[in-house]
């Protein structure tokens, strides 16, 4: 069959891309090359229905030991009793969790969407605020940090069957045994989706959701740095709450409502192509290189947070424990819009971003979310935030000169230079 040079002339101009600009997409990050490997192989062309050991398909006996190896490295990097790696992604993962601990009209309390939490946490335009009733929490206007007392009261007098903490634009730890405590007054649930900070999570850089919350879901290519997918997890096995038997008369054990939540609950076939590029990504968690990798992440945050903050630009909660920072640009009369657009014309990317008590449109927003997990895997180190924080400075404020915006980007493309991505690939 002829070579399809469109879609190949396509992903070599993507790799340049990649290549070339700053990126700072917070949920972003560079693979290695064997997870990238591991992900264009024969695997992809297997139907594997089922779990290790007990699939509806025959010839899965290389299969199984992949998904094994996956499930048994990432119990052991968060040292939890039972994993379920085929979720397609963390939308996947919590819906299948919802799909088993939840019915249809029962109450769900997360993080606003507009205060930095997720549509998978109650957004009404998502599965989990159409078929759940949600209420939300939100964080303080005076210091950005999540309002632990509303979501207490909110627990009292909504009483929810599960609340879900984790969030996608909050730059700060997570105090998830405050949480514990109210659901156990209420009777819920606690669901941890930790899919952006997990890769300081799992390291010991913030706080763990394991010892408290009965489930943590995750994605798997954010500070995981593996395929993109996602996961379910718990620390502790537990026999189900709702007197659910098996055949044999058993009640089942919560593991087992998960793996079925994921299959035939929500999803077909796994993806056992991109199962195996999660066991490569997973063992390298396991490895020293991971954690120097990690730690840096967190010095670059910080390091970054403080070149912003020194020019005056307003970050919410006033810095960052993680890996990213939600910046407020109405002090600068700047558009989250107009800054992402611009930025994006010299080769830095990031995403426009809501932020909390925002005045403006989810199209528009005031703010731009900043994350460092990509930047740091090429190789930058805290002098290096000052460039970058340089960089978007002298672009935000000269933000209509499109000739400062032409000298930046070809500024841009000589530093990366430093920072080479993929150099085994031409
Ligand atoms: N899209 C992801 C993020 O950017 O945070 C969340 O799903």
């Amino acid at each position: 069959m002829k070579r399809d040079t469109a879609i190949f002339d396509l992903i070599d101009q993507e790799l340049e891309r990649q290549r070339h600009g700053i990126e700072l997409i917070a949920s972003e990050n560079f693979t290695s090359l064997q997870v990238m490997e591991a992900m264009g192989t024969s695997l992809t062309n297997k139907y594997a229905e089922g779990y290790p050991g007990k699939r509806y398909y025959g010839g899965c006996e290389i299969v199984d030991q992949v998904e094994q190896l996956a499930i048994d490295r990432i119990k052991q990097v968060f040292n939890c009793a039972y994993a379920n790696v085929q979720p397609h992604s963390g939308a996947q993962a919590n819906a299948a969790l919802m799909l088993a601990v939840l019915q249809p009209g029962d109450k769900i309390l997360g993080l606003d969407l507009s205060m930095g939490g997720h549509l998978t946490h109650g957004s009404p335009v998502n599965f989990s605020g159409k078929y759940f009733k949600p209420s939300f929490y939100g964080v303080k206007k005076e210091t950005g940090l999540i309002d632990y007392e509303i979501l207490e009261e909110k627990a009292r007098t909504e009483k929810p069957q599960l609340i879900i903490c984790g969030a996608s634009a909050y730059s700060r730890d997570i105090d998830y045994a405050r949480i514990r405590k109210v659901a156990d007054e209420v009777g819920a649930f606690v669901l941890c989706d930790m899919s952006h900070p997990a890769g300081l999570i799992a390291k010991g850089l913030l706080s763990s959701p394991f010892e408290h919350c009965h489930f943590v879901t995750s994605t798997t290519h954010k500070t995981l740095r593996g395929p993109r997918g996602g996961i379910i997890l718990m620390k502790n096995d537990f026999e189900n709450p709702f007197g659910l038997k098996d055949l044999k008369g058993n009640i089942r054990m919560m593991s087992n409502l998960l793996d079925m939540a994921v299959f035939p609950g929500t999803q077909g076939g796994p993806l056992e192509h991109v199962i195996a590029a999660k066991a490569v990504a997973f063992g390298e968690l396991l490895s020293d290189e991971f954690t120097t990798y990690i730690t840096q992440v967190q010095k670059n945050a910080q390091a970054m947070a403080k070149a912003f903050v020194a020019k005056d630009y307003q970050i919410i909660s006033g810095g960052t424990d993680n890996h990213l920072m939600l910046i407020d640009l109405r002090n600068k009369n700047i558009t989250g819009k107009k800054a992402q657009e611009t930025l994006d014309k010299a080769h830095i990317t990031l995403n426009k971003n809501a932020v909390p008590f925002d005045d403006k449109s989810p199209f528009v927003t005031s703010g731009i979310r900043v994350g460092v997990p990509a930047i740091t895997t090429r190789g930058m180190k805290e002098k290096d935030m000052q460039t970058v924080v340089d960089f978007i400075d002298r672009i935000l404020m000269d933000i209509d000169n499109e000739a400062t915006i032409v000298t930046i980007k070809e500024e841009v493309k000589k530093f990366m230079g430093q920072f080479p991505l993929y150099p085994e690939l031409a």
